[in-house]
């Protein structure tokens, strides 16, 4: 396969690692857990899994002979920059344990496991896949690993490979999953151990114990880079409004971390907007206000970033959502059947009076993109919705009203823009390159140790590497019952934007400042080689919220 130069040399980078966690290791126990809420449910419902310890690996001089061992490895959900760097951490801590150990990865996702496609993971493949971005090595999935027959499927070729234990790489989602299928395993006494890994370019698995998923780092490096080159061209020929879409399901830690980069003139946080119960009308005048305000000092540019989940936190936009939901769920095959032309009327006539009105009056590019098939977990796709569009469009409106008031004399001009799967697959960066090698590495220990039911964990991470503190945390310490589909289920609690948090605060104590004045700040590429404080530094978002700590 031919290589580019910089691949070629970023193939030669050594991941750096924990110290504790180089050579020999023991185990510290920490107290029993608990789930973050709902503890007698989720107590019940993992009898097997639930209160375990925290798990920190410290270094040790006894000398251990560990067996040979089979590992699968399965990547789950959207890419993150940095997976090839967890298997191939995995893949070395399990060799060095034992050189006859093997790696065994399950391909496209959770499916390969339910359907028994797999691929031997060698040291030739994994030579080839060191410090890259993607997760082409084995491809990754959305396929929902939540049923018995599917474990009982996936205990099957587990057995024939020999296999120990499984490493489920993924989001919260798929580690809720991956803690169900460690106590399933673990009751039925099948000896099959389950480890997960944090990832999601999103942010929003994370809590006292996990610091930050995996991919986040290098996502919104590569985002804030852009954003930066667009705020020169912006500021250079100052005639755009840039409407920047950025990526994260549901949470806006991308748009945050990118607005403390960047310093644009306005960042949307979709939780806050939620807190304050903001129509989106009153998302569109704060927008306008400001535009109308630049516009008196002659500034007629600027941009806005919006968090993709924006639409879902706005309180009607999720009544609406939440009804479509429902309806298209019981009518989907009906509406399927009706003609694009009358799909629209077929909608506002079955929906609701209030959700009808709202779902009237948007855009029709809009309207169609909320009916569009949902995600396997039952989501609405909110990458396809075209939220910077919708905005755009309304403050036109809202500037041109204005504009017959006597409130506003400027000019208008925009530009869309959508960042998400342009950062997903980026080459890792130096941390997220250290990161996930270690978490796959401390994978390895944990699994030697004989655990299940945890997540690999790498702490103290804004320090360097040398200083950080590998080890476990029990999935179920993360989890609290929330209604899913109708029904209470134990799932790992995502972690949203804090209003009481240092990252937000600090955005709010300057984006007034960086409305009115042009602040912005221009990030450039990840640097791969060069000086520690250009290449290993962490996101703002980490330095701010482990800031004192
Ligand atoms: P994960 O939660 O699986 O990591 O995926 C996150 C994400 O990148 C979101 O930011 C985005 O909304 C979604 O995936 C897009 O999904 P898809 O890759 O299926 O288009």
């Amino acid at each position: 396969m031919k290589k580019s130069a910089l691949q070629t040399a970023r193939a030669a980078y050594l991941p750096k690692l924990p110290e504790a966690i180089k050579a020999g290791v023991k185990v510290v126990e920490g107290a029993p857990t608990q789930s973050v809420a709902d503890q007698a449910e989720i107590k019940e419902l993992f009898p097997n899994t639930y209160g375990m310890p925290v798990l920190t690996f410290a270094k040790s001089d006894e000398k251990k002979n560990y067996p040979a061992i089979n590992v699968g490895v399965i990547l789950s959900g959207g890419q993150a920059p940095g997976g090839h760097n967890v298997i191939s951490g995995l893949f070395d801590g399990i060799k060095a344990m034992n050189k006859d150990s093997r790696l065994f990865g399950f391909l496209l996702g959770p499916g390969g496991l339910i359907d028994h496609k797999y691929i031997e993971l060698t040291a030739d493949i994994i030579d080839e896949y060191r410090n890259t971005g993607g997760f082409d090595i084995i491809g990754s999935g959305r396929t929902k690993l939540e049923k018995e027959d599917q474990f009982d499927k996936g205990l099957e070729i587990i057995k024939e490979l020999g296999i120990k234990a499984v490493v489920i790489i993924g989001g919260d989602d798929s580690n809720t999953n991956a803690c169900v299928l460690a106590e399933y395993y673990k009751q039925k006494n099948t000896g099959v151990q389950v480890i997960g890994c944090p990832k999601t370019i999103d942010g929003d698995l994370k809590n006292e114990m996990i610091e930050s998923s995996f991919g986040f780092d290098t996502a919104c490096k590569v985002y804030s880079e852009v954003i930066g080159n667009i705020q020169r061209d912006c500021n250079s020929a100052q005639k755009y409004w840039h409407f920047i879409k950025l990526m994260g399901r549901s949470a806006s830690h991308i748009a945050l971390e990118c607005a403390l980069q960047t310093q644009p003139n306005i960042c949307l946080i979709s939780e806050e907007i939620e807190e304050k119960q903001m129509t989106l009308d009153d998302v569109v005048n704060y927008i306008a206000n400001i535009v109308a305000a630049r516009a008196e000092q002659g500034n007629n540019f600027g941009t806005v970033l919006i968090p993709e989940g924006l639409i879902e936190f706005i309180p009607a936009m999720k009544r609406l959502i939440a009804e479509l939901n429902d309806f298209l769920a019981e009518n989907g095959a009906e509406f399927a059947m009706i003609k694009k032309s009358e799909q629209i009327n077929y909608i506002i006539k079955h929906l609701s009076p209030e959700n009808s009105a709202i779902y009237a009056s948007l855009p029709e590019g809009v309207a169609r993109q909320l009916t569009l098939d949902r995600d396997p977990h039952g989501n609405v796709q909110v990458s396809l919705i075209e939220t910077e569009k919708l905005l755009g469009e309304m403050v036109a409106r809202r500037l041109a009203t204005m504009k017959d008031e006597g409130k506003y004399a400027g000019k208008f001009a925009t530009q869309y823009h959508f960042f998400g799967y342009e950062g997903r697959c980026a080459a890792p960066s130096n941390f997220d390159a250290d990161y996930c090698y270690s978490l796959g590495y401390t994978a390895s220990l944990l699994i030697a140790e004989g655990k299940t039911g945890y997540m690999s964990s790498v702490r103290n991470t804004t320090k360097p590497a040398s200083q950080w503190v590998a080890g476990g945390v029990p999935v179920t310490m993360m989890m609290n019952m929330e209604r899913r589909h109708g029904e209470m289920k134990p799932v790992i609690q995502k972690a949203l934007v804090r209003l009481d948090g240092k990252p937000f605060n600090y955005f709010v104590s300057q984006r007034e400042e960086w409305a009115m004045n042009t602040c912005y700040v221009y990030p450039g590429p990840i640097q791969y080689f060069g000086p520690t404080e250009v290449c290993d530094q962490p996101t703002m978002t980490l330095q701010l919220e482990q800031e004192g700590k």
